[in-house]
């Protein structure tokens, strides 16, 4: 996985739309680990969300990278969706330490 941890507690993730990035994939971060989810799309305008937290990166001009910074608070798997596609983009798992 392309990740790098600035700190003990940091995750940060880098999803790039159609090469890292799909339905079984699964990316697993610990409960309370503050993320960094970076998301780029190389093929066009995008808006995407993370279900359950109610985070989006806002909009995103192809080939930018939008950003989600948040603490992983709540356990289970949530839903990372295009706003654009409406398509399934991966999947953020949260587990308990
Ligand atoms: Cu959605």
């Amino acid at each position: 996985m392309a990740t790098t941890v600035p700190d003990s507690n940091t995750f940060e993730y880098t999803i790039t739309v159609g090469e890292n990035t799909g339905t079984d994939v699964v990316i697993d971060v610990v409960q309370g680990a503050q993320v960094v989810l970076n998301v780029i799309n190389p093929d066009g305008h995008d808006d995407v969300h993370l279900h359950g937290y109610d985070l989006s990166t806002g909009s995103i001009e192809k080939g930018e990278t939008g950003t989600m910074t948040f603490q992983a608070t709540k356990t289970g798997d949530f839903d990372i969706e295009s706003h654009e596609s409406e398509e399934l983009i991966s999947i953020l798992r949260v587990t308990a330490p």
